[in-house]
């Protein structure tokens, strides 16, 4: 399989500028670039396709050019739906800053197809609104313009014309770096397949016909239920471990339902295709043994949080399995319950009360019925006694006392 036929083995292709002419390029190293808005402080789940695939064209043997839009990001990709509000350019360099950081974990800046890191501030703040007219915007017709997916979305609610700018500072990102680095190829997700064919037109116009640049998209993740990739309870799963602990990332990946496992196997493991192939084997005839989830939740922890990061997710998940709440630190516990409800209750408040407050319990005598049945441990241990009340010395970490009932349920009481 050569490298552009994995790259569909594995689903990561679905529009491509010239997929022939592709194919055979790809032959030879080539420089490809995929860019990154500073929209938050930190990139997450939905961006790791589009950065392990810088990641697979390095180990391909290309040049991968990561690029953090310091410019693009002032204005803003137009959504399908609505207007973003603009950032303030010390929030949009703080966050280039957070996210450059974060991109260059993932490609290596050693060697001969060593990676290079770009921002598009350096080359888009000084051009001049004469030079974007004219040396640019001439290259656009308007009707084409209004025909791109987002802009058509757009239309009828109302695009600014700032928003409807975005294709072309992306267009005129791709000729600077094709000019630079004779970078011939644009990544993205298929919501970039508009700004990618933009690029490859304005090239072709600007350098003619020989100039041979390329655009290929690869699929977004869908869910077989119908849920958006990335949020986990609604929520994004960031990349930084400050705002998604590993853990948190762990459980999103382990948590995977079978009907996803492998298509999200295929696109998001580094593994060989020979690997996943058994990888899903094994899994088409144990499902219920989870491995595939547990081989991919293992490989990417460790590949965006490091060693220690894979360790501490697995240590929080074997000791919420197990129930030994007492082998976590204070730090492992906050990750941990981090979304959990916690329940305020007073130094000494009687253990039944409190599973009333908590609504562990629905009445006083269930709530004695579960701790004569042994279904009630405090921080891992099991407790049968009636009179029990909670203190301070149940804390872990001086406030916090994990409630569980029955194998999995499990509720943080705060003193
Ligand atoms: C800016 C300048 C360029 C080239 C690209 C850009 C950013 C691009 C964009 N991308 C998304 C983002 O920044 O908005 N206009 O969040 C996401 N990408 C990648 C991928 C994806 C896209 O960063 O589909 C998901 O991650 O393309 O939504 O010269």
């Amino acid at each position: 399989m050569n490298f552009f036929d994995e790259l569909k083995w594995r689903g990561l292709v679905k529009d491509v500028t010239d997929a022939e002419g592709l194919k055979e390029r790809l032959n030879q190293p080539i420089t490809c670039y995929c860019g990154f808005d500073p929209t938050a402080d930190s990139l997450h789940i939905g961006h790791l396709q589009q950065i392990l695939l810088l990641k697979r064209y390095q180990k391909a043997g290309h040049r991968p050019i990561v690029l953090v839009g310091g410019a693009t990001g002032m204005i803003g990709d137009p959504r399908m739906t609505s207007e973003r509000k603009l950032l303030s350019l010390a929030d949009v360099q703080h966050n280039a800053e957070c996210i450059k950081n974060q991109l260059a974990h993932f490609v290596s800046f050693e060697g001969e197809n060593s990676a290079i890191m770009a921002n598009n501030y350096e080359w888009i703040s000084s051009l001049s609104v004469i030079d974007y007219l004219r040396d640019y915007g001439k290259c656009f017709n308007v009707s084409y313009m209004l025909a791109k997916d987002t802009v058509a979305s757009r239309l009828e609610r109302g695009i600014s014309y700032t928003e409807f700018s975005y294709m072309i500072l992306q267009s005129l990102d791709f000729l600077h770096l094709y000019e630079k680095y004779n970078c011939q190829l644009q990544i993205g997700g298929s919501d970039q397949w508009g700004n990618l064919t933009c690029g490859v037109e304005m090239i072709r116009k600007i350098k003619g016909e020989d100039a041979k640049v390329y655009g290929v998209t690869s699929p977004l993740i869908t869910k077989s239920d119908g849920t958006k990739f990335g949020k986990s309870e609604g929520k994004n799963v960031w990349l930084d471990p400050r705002k998604s602990s590993s853990y948190e990332f762990y459980q999103f990946f382990v948590n995977i339902a079978d009907a996803d496992i492998v298509n999200m196997l295929k696109k998001l493991s580094m593994r060989s295709p020979e690997e996943i192939e058994e990888l899903i084997k094994k899994f088409n005839e144990q499902p219920h043994l989870r491995e595939a989830q547990k081989a991919l939740a293992e490989e990417l922890t460790e590949t965006v949080h490091g060693k220690e990061g894979l360790q501490t997710a697995l240590k929080i998940t074997d000791a919420l399995f197990k129930g030994n709440i007492r082998d976590l630190n204070g730090q492992e516990i906050n990750d941990a319950f981090k979304d959990a409800t916690k329940i305020i209750i007073n130094d000494n408040t009687n253990l039944i009360d409190a599973l009333i407050v908590g609504k562990v319990a629905a009445s006083k005598r269930e709530a004695r019925e579960f701790i004569n049945n042994g279904s009630i441990s405090i921080n891992g241990e099991r407790c049968q006694d009636l009179n029990k009340n909670l203190t301070k010395e149940d804390t872990l970490d001086g406030k916090t006392i994990v409630i569980r009932k029955g194998k999995k349920n499990y509720f943080i009481f705060n003193l």
